[in-house]
């Protein structure tokens, strides 16, 4: 499959300061910052800076310095937030099944409450 990146999306848009975040890290591959819409205490979200539209794109293209880059984003964001020891969840939605809604690959951080499971029965 061949990954088309749209860089009007809005996560290209907060990665090139046109619109404003906030940030809880930032390291040269990666960014992380508080979603819009928390749905828990801890809901951050974790973006890598380079243009993948999903998880299966990032590591099908993108160098390993840019994957060890991400991958400890997410460790130190879970650090910062306090978030290990009682537990969290790391999502990233992809395509129309996954329901993603931003075409940038991006994790979700969530902690700071119990979660409960981690999807409804299916109808
Ligand atoms: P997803 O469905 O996995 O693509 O989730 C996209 C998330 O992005 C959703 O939880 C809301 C969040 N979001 C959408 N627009 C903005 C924005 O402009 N700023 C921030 N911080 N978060 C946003």
């Amino acid at each position: 499959m061949a990954f088309e990146y749209d860089d009007q999306n809005i996560f290209a848009k907060i990665l090139r300061g046109e619109i404003p975040n906030d940030t809880v890290y930032e390291s040269a591959h990666a960014l992380a910052f508080r979603d819009l819409y928390p749905q828990a205490p801890t809901h951050v979200l974790v973006i890598p800076k380079g243009p993948y539209v999903s998880m299966d794109h990032f590591c099908q293209e993108a160098s390993e310095e840019e994957l060890a880059g991400f991958m400890r984003a997410i460790g130190e964001v879970c650090r910062i937030e306090g978030v290990s020891e009682d537990g969290f969840r790391a999502i990233s939605n992809a395509g129309e099944n996954g329901v993603q809604e931003v075409p940038h690959l991006h994790v979700h951080i969530l902690g700071g409450r119990p979660l409960g499971r981690m999807l409804a029965k299916a109808e």
